[in-house]
């Protein structure tokens, strides 16, 4: 029997008993400070922690009291997120919108297990797949892989967007430490020329292996700049032969890659039911790959898993997933809270409130629900963030003094992976310093109000030993799953992203008008049209 695939109910989530329940709660305790709630539970905040595989996650410095999470997590089974869970994981087609399953929990499920979706077995797929990536992976690292000179290759130019860099960037980033020597990888992206000639500038034509990351093979960005990439070898190399030793595709469109000119043998695919944004752990990560070797990008794999299992079978007042998505739902809807701030301690995790920026913005920044209907209720924050301490010196005065609440969640390790000096045990003190005083504050000297900390500014805590593969993937995993669970409740089919094409359309537009020759009649707005104007008389001086 064909299973509904969205199972979220059909009412107005306003108007619900248990979202009701929640207005009158956040009229009782809403403002009550952290310090009462501390002073009141002496357990608070062994009451309000949760471990699950090495990673400890404090919720206690949040505005909540045990009252608030039995109705949040209420509301969560009054959502019916527990059978939402279950269809994504079973592979039920919850993206309804593109008519597709959501499956990149498939992506980390070991080999020995089955998950037969649509009468195939995706398991046996996804590890097909990985093994050649290993295979080839290996060949690179070990320097069997030759470039056109027949020298090993020693670079690696991942060209892609989106989903299809932000991940392995991130992850190439966050992995400094494993990543070993004699090997470089540069990610390129945008379709400024700055991008790919700064990288072009620095690479050898000789020893450069470029991987072209984009499922659909037709994203204007991505095959801009693989276009003059393999221009730019072709010319140094004399031969287009270059291409087929020194060009890779990630895609799941071998139509268009043979199009493209890269050898069907050298195509890594995957499947229409990872979306971009969750793809980091398919084939999209092959440079990554390349960079950590494929014993790491298993460990990560494994880290991805042990959440994954975490969120399917934990109770939901020990799930950290659905906690965090249920705190972010307080925050953003009881509270008003438009933004959500997520601060690494560790240089490494530069990138990753870049890459959880696309990953809640682009899943849930929407206004209509999964059933079509227009949202009563706000959904998605703005996310964003910087590595501490930097930001220390830069925002957090806002965060510690300003007229808005932005909650916060602050990552941290209790071994660096470039130990030295005293630094790590500094970095750390600040982090701990950093909850504490926006939780607690400080009162004013007499005469001196521009000294008040007011505290009871909410921030969750996540500790783990060290940043290692296992604890990325874990990491990763945890955004995606709490991502899902605010979508769910609110509602949202948090797997497309239909807001980012109206521009894509009007950007194909727009191109031939800025290069027509003439005067060209142009059908915009009276803005528009005299800004067009404005660069085509210009232009011709900036070519
Ligand atoms: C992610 C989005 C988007 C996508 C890029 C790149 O979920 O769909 O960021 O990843 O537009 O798309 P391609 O991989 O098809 O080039």
């Amino acid at each position: 029997m064909a299973r509904d695939p969205s199972p979220i109910p059909p009412e107005e989530l306003t108007t619900t008993p248990p979202w009701q329940a929640l207005t009158a709660h956040h009229r009782a305790i809403g403002s009550a400070h952290l310090r009462d709630l501390f002073a009141a539970d002496p357990e608070r905040a062994q009451r309000l922690s949760v471990e699950a595989d090495g990673l400890l996650v404090d919720l206690s410095k949040n505005r909540v009291t045990h009252d608030t999470l039995t109705l949040l997590t209420g509301l969560a089974r009054q959502r019916g997120l527990a059978e939402h869970i279950e269809a994504m994981f079973r592979g039920d087609r919850i993206n309804v919108t593109e008519d597709r399953p959501v499956l990149h929990t498939a992506l980390r499920l070991p080999r020995d297990r089955r998950l037969i979706v649509e009468g195939s077995d995706v398991v046996a797929d996804v590890h097909r797949v990985l093994e050649r990536a290993y295979g080839f992976a290996r060949d690179v690292r070990r320097g069997n892989w030759l470039g056109h000179t027949d020298r090993p290759l020693s670079t690696v130019v991942n060209i892609g967007i989106g989903g299809s860099d932000l991940g392995p960037a991130m992850a190439y980033d966050a992995l400094a430490a494993v990543r070993g020597e004699g090997l470089d990888c540069h990610f390129v992206s945008n379709i400024d020329g700055a991008d790919i000639a700064s990288v072009l500038a620095r690479v050898d034509p000789e020893t450069t292996l470029f991987v072209v990351s984009s499922k659909t093979f037709t994203t204007l960005e991505t095959l801009t700049n693989a276009h003059t990439a393999r221009a730019w070898l072709v010319e140094r190399a004399g031969s287009e032969r270059a291409v087929a030793r020194q060009f890779v595709a990630v895609s799941t469109n071998a139509d268009e890659v043979v199009r493209f000119g890269i050898d069907p043998a050298n195509m890594f695919g995957f499947w229409d039911w990872v979306g971009g944004r969750y793809s980091m752990d398919s084939a999209i990560g092959l440079s990554l790959m390349i960079a950590i070797g494929p014993e790491r990008f298993t460990e990560l794999l494994a880290g991805f898993h042990a959440m994954d299992e975490h969120f399917r079978t934990a109770p939901f007042e020990r799930n950290l997933p659905v906690l965090l998505g249920l705190l972010g739902i307080w925050y953003t809807n009881f509270f008003g809270a438009e933004t959500h701030a997520v601060l690494p301690y560790a240089h490494e995790l530069g990138r990753f409130p870049a890459y959880l920026q696309q990953l809640d913005m682009e899943s849930n920044g929407k206004s209509v629900t999964a059933a079509g209907l227009p949202v009563a209720h706000a959904t998605g924050p703005v996310v964003w963030g910087t590595p501490g301490t930097n930001g220390q010196h830069a925002y957090f005065q806002l965060l510690h003094q300003g007229t808005r609440l932005v909650p916060a969640d602050f990552i941290g390790f209790a071994r660096s992976n470039f130990p030295g000096g005293d630094h790590h045990d500094l970095l750390m003190a600040n982090f701990f310093a950093q909850t504490e005083a926006l939780a607690f504050g400080q009162d004013a000297p007499a005469g001196q109000p521009y000294r008040s900390f007011a505290g009871n500014r909410p921030t969750t805590t996540l500790l783990a030993e060290r940043l290692t593969p296992f604890v990325l993937g874990q990491l990763v995993a945890l955004y995606e799953h709490k991502v899902f669970t605010q979508g769910s409740i609110w509602g949202l089919n948090s797997f497309d992203q239909w807001g980012v094409e109206l521009g894509k359309v009007l950007a194909g537009r727009i191109a031939p008008e800025l290069r027509a020759a003439g005067d060209p009649a142009l059908g915009h707005d009276g803005s528009t049209n005299r800004l067009i104007g404005w660069y085509r008389r210009h232009r011709s001086d900036t070519a």
